[in-house]
C-alpha cells in the first residue's frame, strides 16, 4: 500500500491507485504484439520488428520473458502514439502476407481466430480504460459525443423465467470458435430455479443505498464488508451524490443516473449484498447459460448492457485443456480467486460474445461494464407482473357463470407466432386488405403530419403494417411500437431499426389499455396513434371508447389517430376466416391453454377443447370459443374449475364495424372522424381522426 499523504482518506487512496488500466496505446500495441507473437514468431527465421517492444507489450506471458508491470503501463511515455501505430502497421502488412500464403496447419487457424477474438476484447478493455482514465479529471470530460454501443437497449419484460432444472449440458461444443474455458461442454445438474427477465436498475440500487446497503453488515460476505470499509463504497465506481442527486460519470461525462437503465460498475461483492438484501441470489453460471439457451426471448438485455455476475468461481471446467504452447497462459492460470461473468456488454463488440462464454474478473473489481441479474431457488410467484394479472384475469373468467378470457394473453411467443401466420391464411383477408387499403391512403394522411411527428402503435406485432406508413412519411422523429408481446415487440423493433437506420424507435412493452404517454427520447412533435389490423374489435365496447379516449389525452390536442376497422360482411367469409382450413387458428386458440399450462401450472388438456367460430349478429362480432368436450375439472393451484361437456370459455370478440359505428365510437372518445376509406371486398375501412 502506498504511504497516505496528509488529508487523504481511504476513499481518495482508492480512486488514485488503477493498476488495472492501461493506457489506449498500449492496447492498440498489445493485440499487434499478441499476433506477432503468437502467430508470426512462430514461422522459423521470423525476424521481430522491434526486440524491444516485447518488454513493452507483453501483458502476462511468463514463458515470453521480461516485461513492464501492468499497474506502472500508465507510465508509458514512449513509444510515443505514432511509433506505435507504425509498429501495428507493420503488423498488419505482415499478417496480410501470412493469410496471403495461408495459414499452416496445426494450431495456426485457431490462434488467428484466437488473435482476432481477443483484439475484440481489448476493444472493450480500451473503453473500461477510457472511461477509468476520464473519471480521474475533475473536469469530468466526455470521451465520445453519444455512447459508443452495439445496439438498442432492449425493453423491459417484467417478472421472473422459471426453469425445472434437471439434467443440462453446458459448455461449447466442438463447433465454432471457443476460449479454451468454455470447453469441454459436459454435464451439470440443475434444481429448479427462477431467474429475473430483466437487469437491476439504477432505481433498485438506489432502494438498496437508501435502506443502508452499504452500511448494514448483514448483507455482506465478509471479505466484501472489508473493503467497503477499506475503500469507503457507498455506491457504484463513478457514482457520487449531489444537491440534485446521484450523478455518474460516463462515457459521455458526467450525468444524472438515469433510474431506468441497468446498473453499471458494481463488484461482485456488492451484486452479491444486494442480491441478499433482495432476499434472492445470484444465478450459478450453469443456470445463466441454461436459461440464455433455453429461452432467451423470455430475456431483456442478455447481452449488449453490461456482463452479469454470477455466483460461480472462475474454475476449470471437468476435462479442461488449455490451448498448446504460449496461449496456454491465456486463461487456464487466471483459475483462482475469481468469479464469472455471463452475457456482454454495450461495449463488446457484435457476435464476440455467446451463450458459453466465461468472462472473469476479481470479486473486488469495478471498472469493469458489470451489473446484476438475480436468480431465485424454485419458480417466484410475484405480487405484480403479467403472470399475477393473467392468473388473475383467469380465477375471474372461470368463475363467471359463463366463463370468459380477455383475448390479450393470446399473445405469448408462440400466439405471436401464430397469428402471424394466421396473416397468411388465405381465409384470413383483413391483414392483406388492409395493407392494401393503407397503401392507397398513406400518401395523402402522411401529407398531413408534419414535422418531426412521433407514430405511436398500439398492438403493433411484427410491425409489417407500420412500415408502409413509415415509407410515406420519411420525416417521422421517431416511432412507438407498444405491445404485449415482448418477444414479437423486441423483434419487430430490431428489425424495423435496421430497414430505418435514421427513426429512433422506442419501443414500449405494456396493455395499451394503461397508455403512458411517449418516451421523452421521442421529442416534441405531434403524435400520430396508429391502431391498425382491427384490434380494437376485440375490445368492448365500453373498453373500446376508454382506449381511444385516453389515447387523446396522451397524445394530445393537434395528435392524429389511424384507426383500422374490419367490416360487416356475409357470415360465410367472417366463419372462414376465424375457422381455417388448416387449423392454424383453432391451434392459435388453444395456444391459450397451453400457456395457461406453463404459465400458472395448470392442467388444461388443450385437445380435449374444440375450436368454435361463430357469427353473433347481435352484437355484430365473430366470438372465438374454446368448447369442452367432456367432463373435465381443472385445477389452478388449489381452485378447481368444472367444466360440463359442452360448456365453453369465450376466448374472443372480433365486432366488426361499418362508417356510423366508427364515427360513433370516435365521437364518444372525444376524436372527429375525418375521412373514411373503404377498400374492395371483402372490405375493411381506415379512419382518420383528429384530435
Ligand atoms: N397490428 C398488427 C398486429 C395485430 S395482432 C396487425 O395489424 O397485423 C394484435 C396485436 O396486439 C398483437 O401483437 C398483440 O400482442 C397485441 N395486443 C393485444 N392486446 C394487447 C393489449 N391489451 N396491450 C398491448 N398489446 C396488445
Ligand atoms: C388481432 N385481432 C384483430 C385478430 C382478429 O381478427 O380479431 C385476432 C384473431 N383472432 C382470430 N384470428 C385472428
Amino acid at each position: 500500500m502506498p504511504q497516505l499523504a496528509a488529508g487523504l482518506s481511504a476513499e481518495d487512496l482508492a480512486a488514485q491507485s488503477m493498476p488495472d488500466a492501461s493506457p489506449g496505446k498500449w492496447h492498440l500495441g498489445h493485440v499487434s504484439w499478441f499476433f506477432e507473437t503468437m502467430i508470426l514468431a512462430g514461422r522459423p527465421g521470423y525476424r521481430v520488428v522491434d526486440e524491444r517492444l516485447n518488454a513493452v507489450f507483453n501483458s502476462y506471458y511468463e514463458a515470453l520473458g521480461e516485461r513492464v508491470e501492468r499497474a506502472e503501463r500508465g507510465l508509458m511515455t514512449r513509444p510515443s502514439l505514432a511509433e506505435v501505430m507504425a509498429y501495428r502497421t507493420e503488423i498488419d502488412r505482415r499478417m496480410e502476407a501470412w493469410l496471403a500464403e495461408g495459414p499452416g496447419d496445426g494450431l495456426e487457424p485457431y490462434l488467428f481466430a484466437l488473435g482476432l477474438h481477443h483484439e475484440q476484447q481489448h476493444q472493450e478493455l480500451f473503453l473500461m480504460d477510457v472511461l477509468n482514465l476520464m473519471s480521474r479529471s475533475r473536469l469530468d470530460p466526455a470521451a465520445y459525443e453519444a455512447e459508443p454501443r452495439v445496439g438498442e437497449r432492449e425493453a423491459r419484460l417484467g417478472g421472473w423465467v422459471s426453469f425445472e432444472g434437471g439434467l443440462m449440458q453446458i459448455g461449447a461444443g466442438d463447433d465454432g470458435f471457443a476460449f479454451d474455458n468454455e470447453r469441454p461442454a459436459h454435464r451439470v445438474w440443475l434444481e429448479p430455479f427462477s431467474l429475473a427477465a430483466d437487469l437491476t436498475t439504477n432505481a433498485d440500487w438506489i432502494e438498496f443505498i437508501d435502506d443502508g446497503g452499504y452500511r448494514r453488515a448483514e448483507f455482506w460476505l465478509a471479505d466484501g464488508w472489508a473493503r467497503v470499509k477499506a475503500e469507503g463504497w457507498a455506491a457504484p465506481l463513478y457514482w457520487r451524490e449531489e444537491a440534485a442527486g446521484w450523478s455518474v460519470m460516463t462515457l459521455t461525462g458526467r450525468r444524472p443516473v438515469d433510474p431506468a437503465s441497468p446498473v453499471r460498475h458494481v463488484s461482485f461483492y456488492e451484486a452479491d449484498a444486494f442480491a441478499r438484501w433482495s432476499g434472492r441470489r445470484l444465478p450459478t453460471e450453469a443456470e445463466w447459460e441454461q436459461a440464455a439457451r433455453a429461452d432467451p426471448a423470455a430475456f431483456s438485455n442478455l447481452t449488449g448492457e453490461v456482463w452479469q455476475w454470477t455466483a460461480s468461481a472462475y474454475a476449470p471446467y471437468p476435462g479442461f485443456c488449455p490451448t498448446e504452447g504460449t496461449a496456454a497462459e491465456y486463461n487456464g492460470k487466471f483459475m483462482a480467486n475469481q468469479m464469472v461473468l455471463r452475457g456482454g456488454a454495450f461495449a463488446t463488440p457484435e457476435g464476440h460474445a455467446r451463450p458459453s462464454y466465461r468472462n472473469f474478473y476479481y470479486p473486488h473489481q469495478r471498472w469493469m461494464f458489470a451489473g446484476v441479474r438475480l436468480a431465485a431457488d424454485g419458480a417466484v410467484i410475484e405480487e405484480t407482473g403479467a403472470h399475477d394479472a393473467f392468473r388473475q384475469d383467469m380465477i375471474d373468467g372461470l368463475s363467471r357463470r359463463v366463463k370468459a378470457l380477455p383475448p390479450k394473453w393470446f399473445y405469448d411467443a408462440e400466439g405471436s407466432r401464430l397469428f402471424e401466420e394466421i396473416t397468411r391464411l388465405p381465409e384470413y383477408y383483413p391483414t392483406r386488405q388492409e395493407a392494401a387499403l393503407l397503401r392507397r391512403v398513406a400518401p395523402e394522411w402522411a401529407g398531413r403530419f408534419g414535422p418531426d411527428a412521433v407514430l405511436v402503435e398500439l398492438g403493433s406485432g411484427a410491425s409489417e403494417k407500420t412500415r408502409i406508413v413509415l415509407d410515406a412519411a420519411r420525416d417521422l422523429a421517431a416511432y412507438v411500437p407498444i405491445d404485449i408481446s415482448p418477444s414479437a415487440l423486441n423483434e419487430a423493433a430490431d428489425r424495423i431499426r435496421a430497414d430505418y437506420p435514421g427513426l429512433k424507435v422506442l419501443p414500449v412493452v405494456g396493455d395499451f389499455e394503461h397508455l403512458a404517454p411517449p418516451p421523452v427520447e421521442a421529442g416534441q412533435g405531434r403524435r400520430i396513434g396508429f391502431f391498425p389490423g382491427s384490434t380494437i374489435g376485440n375490445l368492448t365496447a365500453e373498453a373500446a371508447v376508454a382506449l381511444l379516449r385516453s389515447a387523446r389525452e396522451v397524445l394530445g390536442g393537434g395528435s392524429l389517430f389511424i384507426l383500422g376497422v374490419d367490416l360487416v360482411k356475409s357470415p360465410q367469409v367472417l366463419v372462414a376466416a376465424y375457422d381455417d382450413a388448416q387449423g392454424v387458428t383453432a391451434a392459435f386458440n388453444r395456444n391459450l391453454l397451453v400457456r395457461a399450462n406453463r404459465d400458472l401450472g395448470m392442467d388444461f388438456e388443450p385437445e380435449a377443447f374444440d375450436h368454435v367460430a361463430l357469427w353473433n349478429p347481435e352484437h355484430s362480432r365473430m366470438e372465438m370459443h374454446l368448447r369442452a368436450m367432456r367432463p373435465m375439472t381443472v385445477r389452478l393451484g388449489k381452485l378447481a374449475f368444472r367444466f360440463a361437456e359442452g360448456e365453453s370459455i369465450h376466448t374472443e370478440s372480433s365486432r366488426k364495424f361499418d362508417e356510423g359505428s366508427v364515427r360513433a365510437l370516435a365521437q364518444a372518445a372525444g376524436w372527429r372522424l375525418e375521412a373514411f376509406e373503404v377498400g374492395p371486398d371483402p372490405a375493411v375501412g381506415l379512419a382518420l381522426l383528429v384530435a
